[in-house]
């Protein structure tokens, strides 16, 4: 079945207050035309707050640049992003080293606003702009018998403090079964709020999954292969215990040292508050692909 997605969360969503349909006639829409789910939506989607610019671009996980929050915003200006090129290889027709503008050249850049939900407990809603995962690789051509994604962080260590304090083991690596990646919820994204991404959140290309952990939307990508086996990746080699592989938002399945079943989202203001984490962050369409798993085993 081929399906485009389309944003369950809105433009309105980034808009003044006054400009939002109201919940009753999102739902006299939706009922009018028997769209239980697209209610369901609608529901989800009035209780979202976007989170400002301000608190998506200051309130970062980004290790090569500290391990604090306010790190990155305060150190990722020195990533040098002139002349980015990402190699494609491994198991595809068409493996190279391309710049960006090359690599993502006649591809559709969507807006695409998603809640990004850290393995810490916090979680944001991001309006990102991307390109699906999908197009890219489709033009580079996957072969038969590649079943899995992996992705390489550049390592710039003279521009990287916590590279240079070794406070993991460089260069930041994660990886999706090939069907993860494939599917139309996995961007690369180049930007958020219509601008240029910026270097704390990942410049200029960055990964984003959003039914899983944000640990798993790996930042600054300079590499993309498709290999056969399961690839390392970085949490999941650190802590196996902790962090698993597949790091689907669950919020049955608590980390050993936290639950996962409540977040605390970012900002927030007057409605401040923990929230009820949902299972696979919201993103009900990606449970069929673990059907057959047992989801507490493989976390
Ligand atoms: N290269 C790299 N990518 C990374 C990280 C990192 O430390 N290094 N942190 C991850 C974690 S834990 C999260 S929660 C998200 C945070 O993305 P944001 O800062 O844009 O909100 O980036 C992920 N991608
Ligand atoms: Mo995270």
């Amino acid at each position: 079945m081929a399906y485009r997605w389309t944003n369950d969360l809105t433009r309105a969503d980034v808009t003044p207050r006054g400009l939002f349909l109201n919940r009753r006639q999102i739902m006299a829409g939706a009922g009018a035309l028997g769209l239980g789910a697209l209610a369901g939506r609608a529901a989800a989607q009035e209780a979202l707050e976007p989170n400002s610019f301000e608190e998506i671009t200051t309130y970062n996980n980004f290790y090569e640049f500290g391990t604090g929050k306010a790190d990155p915003a305060k150190n990722a200006a020195a990533l040098d992003t002139d002349d980015w090129q990402v190699t494609v290889d491994g198991l595809v027709d068409n493996p190279g080293t391309f710049p960006l503008a090359e690599l993502l050249d006649g591809l559709a850049v969507e807006e695409r606003i998603y809640r990004l939900r850290c393995v810490e407990a916090w979680s944001m809603v991001v309006p990102w702009q991307g390109i699906e995962l999908k197009d890219i690789l489709d033009r580079a051509g996957v072969q038969p018998n590649a079943r899995y994604v992996a992705f390489e962080t550049a390592v710039q260590p003279e521009n990287m403090p916590g590279v240079r304090r070794g406070v993991l083991d460089f260069p930041y690596v994660e990886g999706l079964r090939l069907d993860e990646a494939m599917h139309p919820l996995t961007i690369m994204a180049t930007g958020l709020y219509d601008k240029p991404m910026p270097k704390q959140n990942g410049a200029p290309i960055r990964l984003v999954v959003p039914w899983k952990y944000g640990f798993k939307s790996i930042k600054s990508i300079v590499r993309i292969s498709l290999v056969e086996e399961p690839p390392v990746t970085t949490w999941n080699a650190l802590a196996p215990a902790e962090y698993g592989f597949y790091a689907n938002v669950n919020p049955t399945v608590d980390h050993p040292r936290w639950s996962q079943a409540t977040e605390r989202r970012i900002g927030g203001g007057l409605f401040s508050s923990r929230q009820d984490t949902l299972m696979y962050n919201g993103y009900d369409e990606v449970a069929s692909l673990y059907e057959d798993m047992d989801l507490k085993a493989q976390f």
